[in-house]
């Protein structure tokens, strides 16, 4: 069984994070799955379901923490274990492998862009945001509110150590109507007194409510929250850790200690600490916006029956 090059190499591009952003690494990876389903050229259904299965295992094993990226393979993996439980043809298995993987790409760029005009829309008119690291869901967000607006103020935390907050900061830049504020993450307490909402993404979001973001979430919601500024987070309904019970089955993922220090610099007593996400406890936050529909605050009370209500088919 040959597995395609570019299988390794797009694996390769979301560990080390050139392909990054939950609902990019997810999109990416259902790319991926589709492209490796129709450049098969080995014999029969038996031996393109264990090809299909060892390309969905290499994906999955990139980044652990983000939800959208197993959500997005087992969708389409449990259509084409479906289809050969089934006894589908091979073509038959190939094109439901197909059809799958763009109905997620063209749903979850939907979701995102639905997500967004609701937080937009919910958030309202307001004049000064802060954001962390850089988060489509969150962009669009700030985007929306931006609209028709002669000038709106957005702080943004450059988000140490792969610095994800610069691009948030250029993309912003490119409006005219918006005014960036690009700070340091420990300077986020000292602007709280600013600003009127907090804005970001999610990597997952648990049936308890928790949220996991991009490291430094907690101790932004945690100003916040001193400072009576709402806290949001945004997200397309496949950050929904459905198949999870609470944030204690959700892996963060630590990165390597090159992104913080060089190794040669360090003394030989000393472990470097480096993890890519947090959780942040619901107790925290003002609402989890999706497209789904927005869980308010108290999120510990409406997040269960929230979850009830999906089970990713
Ligand atoms: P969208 C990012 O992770 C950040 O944590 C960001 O909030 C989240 O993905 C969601 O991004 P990383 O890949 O899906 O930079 O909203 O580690 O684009």
């Amino acid at each position: 069984m040959k597995i395609p090059n570019y299988v390794i190499e797009t694996a390769e591009s979301i560990r080390i994070m050139e392909v990054r952003g939950a609902s990019l690494i997810a999109r990416t990876a259902a790319k991926v799955l589709k492209e490796a389903a129709d450049d098969f050229r080995g014999k029969g259904k038996e031996e393109f379901i264990e090809y299909l299965r060892e390309v969905a295992r290499i994906l999955l094993e990139t980044r652990p923490t983000a939800v959208s990226l197993p959500n997005a393979i087992h969708y389409i993996m449990r259509g084409a274990e479906r289809g050969y439980k089934r006894d589908f043809s091979l073509e038959e298995l190939r094109d439901l492998v197909r059809e799958r993987a763009e109905t997620f790409i063209r749903e979850a760029i939907e979701a995102t862009e639905r997500a967004s005009s609701l937080a937009a829309q919910h958030i309202g008119k307001v004049q000064r945001i802060m954001t962390h690291c850089h988060s489509t869901a969150a962009v669009n967000t700030i985007l929306k509110i931006a609209e028709n607006r002669s000038r709106i103020i957005v702080y943004v935390k450059e988000t140490r150590p792969r610095y994800q907050g610069r691009i948030t900061m250029r993309q912003l830049s490119s409006y005219s109507n918006i005014e960036v504020r690009f700070i340091v993450d420990s300077a986020a307490a000292y602007y709280m007194k600013d600003v009127d909402v907090v804005i970001v993404g999610a990597d997952a979001i648990t049936p308890d409510g928790y949220l996991f973001n991009k490291v430094g979430t907690f101790m932004l919601a945690i100003t916040a929250d001193d400072f009576n500024v709402p806290f949001y987070t945004v997200a397309e309904h496949y950050k929904l850790a459905v198949d999870k019970k609470s944030w204690r089955d959700i892996v963060v993922e630590m990165r390597p200690i090159e992104e913080v220090i060089e190794p040669k610099e360090l003394p030989n007593n000393v472990k470097v600490l480096n993890p890519s996400f947090d959780i942040t406890p619901p107790s925290y936050l003002t609402g989890i916006i999706t497209n789904k529909g927005i869980i308010e605050k108290p999120v510990t009370q409406h997040v269960a029956e929230f979850f009830s209500k999906f089970s990713m088919k």
